[in-house]
């Protein structure tokens, strides 16, 4: 008797889904056969265990066969309703939250770098760039750290190798182009774009240098062998380190958003007389002594100074005519204090928990 009640069920069940119009009668009908509350094979299922086990064994497989059989026939139905009419409003809930794609964002290098250029465009500096890959004579030379001058040892460097500087030097000669037969070099800094941007402009201008660089050193929390710099240089008659002073006291507050003290304290760096070292209050405990500046108060973030006179006649210069102030921050530094960041390392690690902070 039950079976005749299933082929029953299965009849009429497939004749209705068959001749639905559209998904909500569609639905209406999975609920009316195999909805979990009264579905009509739901209700037959739910009776089986009542059954004499010789008629379980009979009933129950056809059941579920069954309930496989239309399970199919809804699916079926659906499919051939959404490609004849793909608007086709199914079991769809619009007030349900839309699934959240996951976008891409900048990396906080990145984010800082932008911030950077922006601060200093509204000063009115342009932005430059140069190569990675540098002579020795731009990296070095130009900027007053001659050959076997122990101010080298300040910056450890990749040398390139030979091959590429002998195809070079063939090229330069054959071009007649000078410096380039120099060995070749990862630069260290981004100071060589100072000495670059001068051979090819006169002044008065200024310039920022954003750029990767590169140091054959032991890594640590706050050392990487590639990390970031940003070079500046201003070049005109009568520039003085005040002007320095307000630039760069003015670069901090805009950069912090709030206004930072900075302190100027004597230094040495070949390419410039005199040379800096630039200090802001930290901007953690506000000068009191915190972890972040080492109880110091200062933090230390740039090396400056004014321009040697022996750089500007490397750039072709008359050093009797102009001043300059140029100086060089590091931009992982900078980001770690903005977003207290401990350890700089974490910065290229490619962890995306830290990455997605941002
Ligand atoms: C100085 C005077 C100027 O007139 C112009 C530029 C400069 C800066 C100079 N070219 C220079 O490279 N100085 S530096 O070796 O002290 O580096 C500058 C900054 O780069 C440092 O203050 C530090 O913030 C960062 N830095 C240096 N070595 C690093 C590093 N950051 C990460 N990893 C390293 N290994």
């Amino acid at each position: 008797m039950k079976l005749d009640e299933l082929d029953n069920l299965k009849k009429q069940a497939l004749k209705e889904i068959l001749a639905s119009k559209d998904g909500k009668s569609l639905e209406n009908l999975r609920v009316k056969f195999l909805g979990r509350k009264g579905g009509e094979l739901t209700k037959i299922l739910r009776t089986l265990k009542d059954l004499p086990i010789v008629e379980k064994r009979k009933i129950g497989p056809a059941a579920n066969a069954l309930r496989e059989e239309l399970e199919q026939a809804f699916k079926q139905k659906l499919k051939e309703l959404l490609t004849s009419n793909p608007q086709l409003p199914t079991n769809l809930d619009i007030t349900m939250p839309g699934k959240k794609i996951a976008v891409g964002h900048l990396h906080p290098l990145t984010l800082v770098e932008n911030e950077i250029r922006e601060i200093f465009k509204a000063l009115n500096f342009s932005v430059v760039e140069g190569p990675e890959a540098e002579t020795e004579h731009y990296n070095f030379d130009a900027l007053n750290i001659p050959k076997d001058h122990p101010a080298r040892d300040m910056w450890d460097t990749f040398w390139l190798k030979q091959e590429t500087r002998d195809k070079k030097q063939e090229t330069s000669k054959k071009n007649n182009t000078p410096h380039v037969a120099d060995r070749l070099l990862l630069r260290t800094h981004t100071s060589p774009v100072q000495v670059r941007y001068m051979e090819t402009h006169q002044p008065p201008f200024q310039i920022i240098v954003p750029g990767r660089v590169f140091r054959y050193e032991a890594t640590d929390a706050s050392h990487e062998i590639n990390f970031y710099q940003v070079e500046g240089l201003m070049v005109g008659k009568d520039i003085t380190l005040a002007n320095f002073k307000y630039v760069i006291q003015e670069f901090f507050s805009r950069l912090f958003k709030k206004t930072v003290a900075i302190r100027l304290r004597p230094s040495y760096f070949p390419f410039v007389e005199p040379g800096l070292e630039v200090d802001v209050q930290c901007v953690k405990c506000g000068g009191k002594g915190c972890n972040v500046c080492k109880e110091s108060g200062w933090l230390e973030v740039m090396g400056a100074g004014m321009v040697h006179p022996n750089v500007f006649e490397a750039a072709h210069y008359n050093p009797r005519d102009l001043q300059g102030f140029a100086f060089g921050l590091g931009l992982e530094r900078i980001a770690m204090i903005k977003y207290n960041i401990p350890d700089i390392r974490l910065f290229y690690s490619g962890d995306l928990r830290f990455i997605k902070q941002f």
